[in-house]
């Protein structure tokens, strides 16, 4: 089933500088989690799984292996008008800049959008982890006559300065709203929420950046050049002007903008019950890989989540996501840890022929503690790399630490018994 009044608009990232050095060589919406899929498949799953089959994707810059997957991934019958496609930022005779905001982003997009027939516009963030039925949304939006509608989220005063922030009337129309206030700033805006929520002192409301537009008011808004972002700009000044409805939603939902939110957003697949269930009917797609299982010898897994074709004789794993393809040696300790494996297996022929003395993958007697370790990586024998707080934030060719976190970038080789 289509459904036909809805067009998907998903936000796939501006420069992505926040997760960067994930962000280096791939745009956002391609950056790997989970051990299999890419970002964009989050908002792309959760669309499909609401019947909303037509979808952008916009994105700053355009990666050929965003393209590849997206192409790879979400091919629909030939007599299906379902469609998911790319719009990066071009060069045009309107325009010749990037995004200069997500507002913008959508504006210099429009004329695609306008091909298509529907009536509202779900706008989408590209990075948050969450499984939402839109249908619902829309009946509200429907139901309540309003011309936007805005996903809203329960916070607390301590989160609450790092979304945008909103008050309602009896009827859930939105009143007031302000785009991430100072911490002094902070409204005395506490709404009406469920008790789960009120236990955990989430007493203020604050935009989920899951819009939806009614299409003329839409085409309307994207008349004004001087605004650039929908938080800062056009939601404030649309909320006095047209009905603007607030859709609260209270089941789990994270944004995954940082590498520390998206370290712990990984790690906490491995927990018994994970907030975010991938183990769902309505899962999450991603391309198919024909793989092999995993092959595993002499190893204590312990909260860990393994892709497919991995081969691992480390001693232990523990809290920590394993992506396809990973190969790990004997001995290693591998806890807290997300890696995200490799794109290609290297065979033993390649390893001989070529002298490759670093495989892809973790060595024999590697101790790896609070990293994430990107695609493609070699990790020498002996290597200790122990994250936490202690070590102060830092850059070099083959790594970056922010906030205890080590990052150990794509392709980087890190030879036998460095220390880290
Ligand atoms: P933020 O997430 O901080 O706040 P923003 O950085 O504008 O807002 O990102 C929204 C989405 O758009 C993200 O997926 C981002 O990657 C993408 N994006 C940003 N710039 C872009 C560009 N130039 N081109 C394409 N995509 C771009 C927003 C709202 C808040 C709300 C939070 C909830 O502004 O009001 O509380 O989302 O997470
Ligand atoms: P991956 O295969 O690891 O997901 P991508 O395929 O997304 O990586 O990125 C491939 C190419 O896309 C890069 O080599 C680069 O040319 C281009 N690209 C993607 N993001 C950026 C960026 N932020 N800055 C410059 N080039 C980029």
């Amino acid at each position: 089933m289509i459904n036909n009044k809805v067009l998907g608009i998903i936000l796939g990232g501006g420069q992505g500088s926040r997760l960067y050095p994930l962000t280096k060589d791939r745009s956002k919406p391609a950056v790997p989690i989970a051990g299999k899929y890419r970002l964009v498949d989050i908002p792309i799953s959760n669309c499909i799984n609401s019947d909303i089959k037509r979808m952008y994707v916009l994105t700053q810059f355009n990666s050929a292996s965003l393209n590849a997957h997206i192409k790879n991934t979400y091919h629909f019958s030939f007599f299906s008008s379902a469609f998911v496609d790319v719009l990066a930022a071009e060069q045009t005779i309107h325009s010749d800049k990037w995004f200069q905001g997500t507002a913008d982003a959508v504006r210099q997009s429009m004329l695609h959008f306008l091909e298509n027939d529907f009536e509202y516009a779900l706008i989408l963030s590209g990075d948050q982890l969450y499984q939402m039925d839109f249908n619902h949304m829309i009946e509200k939006h429907e139901e309540s006559g309003a011309e936007i509608s805005i996903a809203t989220y329960p916070v607390n005063a301590k989160d609450a300065t790092q979304f945008g922030l909103l008050k309602t009337n009896d009827e859930n129309i939105i009143t007031s709203f302000i785009e991430k206030p100072a911490a002094e700033l902070l409204p005395d805006w506490t709404s009406d929420v469920g008790d789960a929520m009120k236990a955990q002192g989430r007493n203020y409301l604050a935009s989920m950046g899951i819009y939806i537009f009614n299409r003329d008011l839409l085409v309307e808004l994207m008349k004004n050049p001087d605004t650039n972002d929908f938080g800062k700009e056009i939601i404030p000044q649309a909320i006095e002007t047209h009905k603007t409805l607030s859709y609260q939603y209270e089941g789990y939902w994270t944004d995954i903008g940082n590498i520390d939110s998206f370290f712990e957003a990984n790690l906490g697949l491995t927990d018994d019950v994970p907030q975010f269930n991938l183990y769902d009917e309505k899962g999450i797609y991603t391309r198919p890989r024909i793989l092999p299982t995993s092959k595993i010898a002499g190893s204590i897994l312990n909260k860990a989540v393994i892709g497919d074709g991995c081969i691992i004789h480390a001693e232990k794993i523990e809290r920590s996501v394993i992506g396809i393809r990973s190969r790990i040696g004997k001995n290693s300790l591998i806890s807290n840890t997300y890696m995200m494996g490799n794109d290609s297996y290297e065979t033993l022929n390649e390893i001989s022929e070529n002298h490759i003395e670093i495989m892809m993958g973790i060595g024999e007697r590697c101790y790896i503690h609070n990293c994430i370790i990107d695609k493609n990586c070699r990790i020498g024998d002996d290597v200790r790399i122990n994250g936490g707080p202690h070590i102060p934030n830092i850059e070099t060719d083959t790594y970056m630490v922010k906030e205890g976190i080590v990052v150990i970038k794509k392709d980087a080789t890190i030879p036998k018994g460095t220390n880290i």
